[in-house]
């Protein structure tokens, strides 16, 4: 696991005093919060859905899905390759660096179909791809059945290469969530340190797909002609983060930086990010393995704002009409992940604000950072009004998925193995 890695300092030492600490007066207004331990010593818990009872699916990155019940106890469905304790194992779903059993989600007509999605790596297409599962759950909560593979072709990174975080499977995406305002399932994906992807019409990875729950495209996606009709948003590098804005259902997306600028990007149909690490484009001539995505020098500290006029996150230049980020990490890169809104009068002046989860990195000086941000979003989405970093009522982690409960209070895994409940008081 690359935790906390310091590279070198270079240049970007000088100006480590201006890297920017979240701003804002937000925090003044913030509710006093507390916590508890929901689960521990998981094993890389990925993601969490809830059904309205408090029953809770969850994700281990290297061993599958359990589900929580309502009074605590853990029952394993659904395991991989390396998961011995399960009883139902489906051998071809394995984990390999980032990749393995990611997002979760829960089917508006769960009552009456009893069906749920998971996004997992498998081997069943050569040399391994990333799959959208439906699966059925038994009335009693014992097991799962029936697993239908919806998307089977979204990329997989099967081969190390010559980049920082170069092994096998990095960048996969891997949140799945439904879009109350639509009833859609959007699935975000990555770029598979492969030039070629985030801007191909074709491959999946470096994308959002919009799908119904067989798979099939949804109207009115929007991407230009000759696009895979599934895209809905194209031009990522490695969106976590998915989380529809109370008031109007619209998207936004939250996505990891490249040594610079995590971006929160509010979307429009068939848009483009604006990412576009392919060799010769821009300015920039070959690179290593043919992806420059952490160009001009990879490895060594940078002034973030130099590297991403080199490599930029959303190239405004090359594709004008490419959607603006709302917000940019202040130009750092953090391991942006998960995104949620949070709702409910019980969050005060946070009711309808988003937040991200922050898993750290730390680069060439700049902090690590991890944390929960409260961003109060611009209505047109191409800003915010404020910034605050959650005061936490626990110790910090890698924040890798938030998840508002039924119950109303904030649910947050971290790469470590804890799932806390956070409490509004
Ligand atoms: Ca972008």
């Amino acid at each position: 696991m690359n935790r906390l890695t310091l590279w070198p300092l270079c240049a970007a030492i000088a100006s480590v005093a201006s890297y920017g600490a979240s701003t804002g007066t937000a925090e003044a207004d913030a509710p006093s919060l507390s916590h508890d331990t929901v689960l521990s010593g998981l094993d890389n818990p990925w993601d969490m859905a809830f059904l309205p009872d408090g029953t809770m699916f969850f994700t281990e990155k290297c061993r599958g899905l359990s589900v929580m019940m309502p009074d605590g106890e853990v029952r394993p469905l659904l395991g991989m390759v390396r998961s011995s304790d399960f009883d139902d194992i489906h051998y071809d779903l394995f984990c390999e660096g980032q990749a393995g059993m990611m997002g979760v989600a829960i089917d508006p007509d769960f009552d009456s179909n009893r069906r749920i999605y998971v996004m997992s790596t498998s081997s069943l297409t050569p040399p391994g791809s990333n799959r959208v599962m439906r699966l059925e759950v038994s009335e009693g909560f014992d097991s799962v059945a029936n697993r239908t593979d919806i998307v089977t072709d979204i990329p997989f990174k099967p081969r190390s290469s010559a980049h920082p975080f170069g092994g096998p499977g990095a960048h996969n995406g891997g949140r799945v969530r439904f879009n109350p305002g639509d009833g859609f399932l959007y699935v975000t994906t990555g770029d598979t340190h492969n030039g070629e992807v985030p801007q191909s019409p074709t491959l999946l990875g470096g994308k959002v797909l919009r799908i119904d729950t067989d798979g099939n495209a949804a109207p009115d996606n929007g991407a230009p002609d000759g696009f895979d009709p599934r895209i809905y948003g194209y031009g990522f590098r490695n969106v976590q983060g998915i989380a529809f804005r109370p008031s109007d259902h619209r998207p936004v997306i939250a996505e990891h930086g490249p040594w610079h600028s995590d971006e929160i990007t509010a979307l429009v149909p068939g848009g483009n990010g604006g990412w576009d690490p392919r060799p010769n484009m821009a300015g920039r001539g070959d690179c290593p393995d043919n992806y420059c995505g952490y160009e001009p020098n990879q490895m060594e500290g940078m002034d973030p704002e130099a590297r991403a006029a080199w490599m930029p996150m959303t190239d405004l230049e090359t594709y004008p009409d490419a959607m603006p980020p709302a917000w940019d990490n202040n130009m750092l890169s953090q391991g942006m992940s998960s995104a949620v809104f949070l709702e409910g009068d019980q969050w005060g002046d946070w009711n309808g604000r988003l937040l991200v989860g922050l898993m750290g990195i730390g680069f060439g000086g700049t902090p690590v950072g991890q944390r929960i941000d409260v961003i109060d979003l611009a209505e047109d989405g191409l800003s915010v009004h404020d910034v605050s970093e959650m005061p936490l009522p626990m110790g910090s982690g890698r924040f890798r998925s938030l998840v508002q409960g039924p119950d109303g209070n904030l649910y947050a895994a971290i790469d470590e193995g804890d799932i806390y409940r956070i409490v509004p008081d």
